[in-house]
């Protein structure tokens, strides 16, 4: 078989390999499936001079009910080419294509058209003002585009979490320059193909693989004709972005880690609770920023949610992505598990045992260069151990008892991250009174990972900086220009 060579896409045309390559393996085995273009400085500098003439040309001049239709545009080719990016995305993640399918991809085409739908009907601010001598004024915003605008992304969900952004930014009449992840560069080369199907001018959508540090991700950020930068990753990644971003006092929107708590009251349904908890913790193999790593439950149904965890543990099913009965892929790299693989060392060493799980799965001959682990829950672990504090990222939660309300709310706030919480109750009161006293962007009652993209989304403390979904997104992806007009025929003395 070819193995294909992913490239560079600057000003709406793939660019001829560079002479830098890495490669990019796939994580069910360790077989190596792409070589990848690693953008090096001239050509970052190339997409944002691509970026920048867009902006001066008739894309600076496009209408937002055309910016609309274009991106209504983009998801349709994304639904056209759905089993492209399907497959990209499954092999660069060896997650179930169920999963894929039902939220990776269908969230791209969803992406665009909900935020065609919000640039179509957002509106403007105004307001007549009226002075205390009797002149009136009337004063309005426009909103014009932050300029060439830097994606950088992650690897978890490498296609949603790219559009998420992409789509507010070119609703708002941006330029962008997207960097996905290292680790899985093969949706973003298929969506650069998609963007050309589907008409968006060249400059507009630019695309450079390669790292963070010395590589595409730090000369983006550190470019002075980067108009604002989009991250999500690491917290500290987040920290090095930030400086790199300050001497030019550009615009930075962060969504970063988590360490999100769910807590299970006694009054909560609990077949239902289990369900969601398992989905909390173990959706894409716990490789979700908003996945739950700490479980707090009430002391008078621990066992009774231990015991029904473990049982549901005992029925995921690790295995090849395109098995209908696969439940649960891999991690994305063997280094990202010798992370995982030291937290698990760390938490035996700080008391805890492994109920369920705890080292690397069986997973026969064919898959032995895969990075697989097995799902895990803790017990014993005290809410101070690093690894109840530390963001894992993985396949893994500590479950600890509490007895009373305060105090289950005081352990899910005792935490530098600040992201998502789910509260698992039938009281109604309680579910209100507890979600609104979690210190994070998102609170669940009774399900996890619902969202609405009209919502706010984003996290305080570690977790990030500002918050993008609906208008939160427009005013970020755009600068807004208060025009003042005076009203009166005269103008004071
Ligand atoms: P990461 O921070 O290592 O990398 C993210 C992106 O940043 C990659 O494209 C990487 O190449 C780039 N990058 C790394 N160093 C850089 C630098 N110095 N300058 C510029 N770019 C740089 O994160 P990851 O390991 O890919 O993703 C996992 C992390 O992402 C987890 O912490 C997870 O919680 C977080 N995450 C957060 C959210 C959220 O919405 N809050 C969503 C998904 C993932
Ligand atoms: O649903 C979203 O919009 C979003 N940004 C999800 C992030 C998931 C983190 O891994």
């Amino acid at each position: 078989m070819t193995i294909p060579t992913l490239r560079n896409y600057i000003d709406g045309s793939f660019i001829d390999a560079a002479d830098m390559t890495f490669e990019k393996t796939n994580p069910v085995n360790g077989s190596l499936i792409a070589h990848v273009a690693e953008a090096d400085r001239d050509t970052v500098n190339a997409a944002v001079k691509a970026g920048r003439s867009a902006l001066e040309g008739p894309w600076g001049r496009m209408t937002v009910n055309d910016r609309a239709a274009l991106l209504r545009r983009i998801a349709d080719r994304i639904d056209a080419r759905f089993e492209d990016l399907l497959e990209a995305e499954v092999s660069d993640t060896g997650k179930p294509e169920t999963l894929a399918r039902e939220v990776d991809i269908a969230r791209a085409a969803a992406n665009f058209r909900a935020f065609a739908d919000m640039i179509a009907a957002q509106s403007l601010d105004s307001y007549l003002t009226e002075l205390p001598d009797g002149r009136q004024a009337l004063n309005y915003a426009l909103r014009k585009p932050l300029g060439v605008v830097a994606v950088i992304v992650p690897w978890n969900l490498p296609l949603l979490l790219l559009t998420w952004k992409v789509a507010p930014a070119i609703a708002c009449g941006n330029a962008v320059i997207v960097k996905p992840s290292e680790d899985t560069p093969s949706s973003a080369t298929v969506l650069a193909g998609i963007m050309s199907e589907a008409g968006v001018p060249n400059g507009v959508f630019n695309l450079v693989h390669g790292f963070g540090p010395d590589s595409a991700g730090e000369f983006l950020t550190t470019h002075p004709e980067i108009d604002g930068i989009t991250f999500t990753g690491e917290s500290a990644t987040g920290s090095t972005i930030m400086r790199a971003a300050a001497p030019n006092v550009r615009p930075v929107s962060f969504e970063l880690g988590g360490k999100n708590a769910a807590l299970v009251f006694e009054d909560a349904n609990v077949e239902k609770t289990l369900d969601g908890l398992m989905r909390s913790i173990f959706t894409n193999t716990g490789q979700v920023c908003l996945c739950t790593e700490r479980v707090y439950i009430q002391r008078t149904i621990f066992e009774k949610i231990v015991s029904g965890l473990v049982a549901r543990v005992q029925q995921l099913k690790l295995g090849m992505p395109h098995e209908d009965s696969t439940t649960t892929g891999p991690l994305i790299s063997l280094k990202h598990r010798e992370k995982v693989l030291d937290y698990f060392a760390r938490a035996k060493e700080q008391g805890g045992t492994a109920i369920v799980g705890g080292g690397i799965p069986d997973m026969g001959p064919d898959l032995a260069g895969g990075a697989w682990v097995e799902p895990t829950l803790w017990t014993g672990l005290n809410h101070d151990a690093p690894v109840m504090r530390e963001e894992v990222f993985g396949p893994v939660a500590g479950l600890i008892p509490f007895d009373t309300e305060e105090e289950a709310i005081s352990l899910a706030n005792d935490t530098a991250y600040g992201l998502a919480a789910s509260v698992w109750t039938s009281d109604l009161e309680r579910g209100h009174r507890v979600a609104g006293r979690m210190n994070v962007g998102i609170a669940w009652v009774n399900t996890w990972f619902m969202r609405d993209l009209r919502s706010p989304f984003g996290g305080m403390g570690l977790s990030g900086l500002g918050r993008e979904g609906g208008s939160h997104s427009l005013h970020f992806y755009s600068e807004p220009t208060n025009i003042c007009i005076s009203l009166s025929e005269v103008e004071p003395a």
